[in-house]
């Protein structure tokens, strides 16, 4: 492991190098030219920890060039991907979307962490489980085969970062959190649409009336709950606490944190990102945008300051690539995910109250 972070921090120079002189960028000038340990690192590393010389630009996609492997092992989180637009009430596409934000992700896993240089996966064991597997035309099969696929990895007590797909996989999600934390949890949700609108159905796929669902059923606890960036009426919001956009672009980020943190206080969180909480300036790829939202760096500046939150589990949700523009929706939520898994890494290394991994 010594040696590839040496030649690692080396190959880092070089491409910096590489950006100012473009007469190093031959082959032969390449650090550890004879190393099999360039590109690819996805399926070819084998330690856990640690990154492998890539092309940005190239090679077999997994969230951040982690381990693509269902090894849990020594695993701290394990970033999946739910490939869901069954339950989407306008534009479908949040299929593709775990595509979308691996694709997205692997320039973020180039350079250190910004503002902190954080060396991330030398200190974080994160890998790509891969896709959840479900027959679409089988609709009725879809909520359970995303409860058990998220059970999988959860009962082994390894973190769960998933990536979606529409919002309705956050109800199957839920299920599975709540199997091994308990019940109720607290919800902390960004998003446009406050998913709580009534809904008669239980079996219902629809990515409007999850929450609904899942306050009914005792899932969370509306009262250690909040809904941020909120622009779209309800006539009930169940006793969810509910920041609009107005009330987030009137108010500082520090103000947000402190309303965040005083709600949910230090019970077990649940975080769900609908990346249309973003104005459609900043995040178009996706399936219901709505106008007057949060700009991403806004959303980065919250997040950065959400670290000391009980959490058990988060998802990032409704990127839809066909909509998008170069990739500035993915781009987003890819770096919401990074900084998600920063603030995971300062709990296992600088608080010492992340208590997940199976080692
Ligand atoms: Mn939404």
């Amino acid at each position: 492991m010594l040696k590839i972070t040496n030649s690692r921090c080396f190959s880092l120079a070089f491409r910096l190098a590489c950006r100012f002189n473009s007469t190093t960028t031959s082959a032969s000038g390449f650090p550890g030219e004879n190393s099999d340990l360039r590109g690819d690192g996805a399926i070819r590393r084998t330690e856990l920890y640690g990154s492998t010389i890539e092309q940005t630009y190239s090679g077999v996609l997994s969230f951040l060039r982690r381990n693509y492997t269902r090894n849990l092992k020594g695993v701290d989180v394990a970033v999946t991907g739910i490939p869901l637009d069954l339950a989407t009430t306008y534009r479908p596409g949040t299929r593709f979307g775990p595509k979308g934000i691996r694709e997205a992700s692997v320039q973020l896993a180039e350079l250190k962490t910004y503002p902190g240089g954080l060396d991330l996966f030398e200190d974080l064991a994160v890998i790509d489980y891969g896709d959840c597997w479900f027959d679409p035309g089988q609709p009725k099969t879809v909520p359970i085969a995303i409860e058990n696929h998220a059970k999988k990895i959860i009962d082994q007590n390894v973190f769960l970062l998933s990536l979606g797909g529409d919002h309705y996989m956050s109800y199957p999600l839920l299920k599975a959190h709540v199997a091994r934390y308990g019940k109720p949890l607290s919800l902390i949700q960004f998003d446009a649409h406050c998913d709580t609108w009534p809904d008669t159905y239980p079996d219902s796929l629809n990515h409007g009336t999850m929450f609904y669902h899942a306050v009914k059923e005792g899932l969370i606890d509306p009262k250690t709950s909040i809904q941020v960036g909120i622009r779209t009426y309800n006539d009930d919001f169940m006793g969810v606490k509910v920041l609009d956009a107005d009330w987030v672009h009137r108010h500082t980020t520090e103000e947000l944190v402190e309303e965040i943190r005083n709600r949910v206080g230090d019970t077990r969180t649940y975080l769900t990102f609908d990346i249309d909480c973003l104005d459609p300036a900043f995040a178009p790829g996706t399936g219901t945008p709505v106008c007057g939202g949060l700009s991403t760096a806004q959303a980065i500046a919250v997040i950065r300051q959400l670290g000391s939150i009980n959490y058990v589990g988060m998802d990032i949700v409704e990127v839809s690539p066909q909509y998008d523009h170069a990739n500035i929706t993915a781009l987003a939520a890819a770096t919401l995910g990074h900084e998600f898994l920063i603030l995971l890494r300062n709990k296992k290394m600088v608080d010492k109250s992340f208590l997940f991994g199976n080692h």
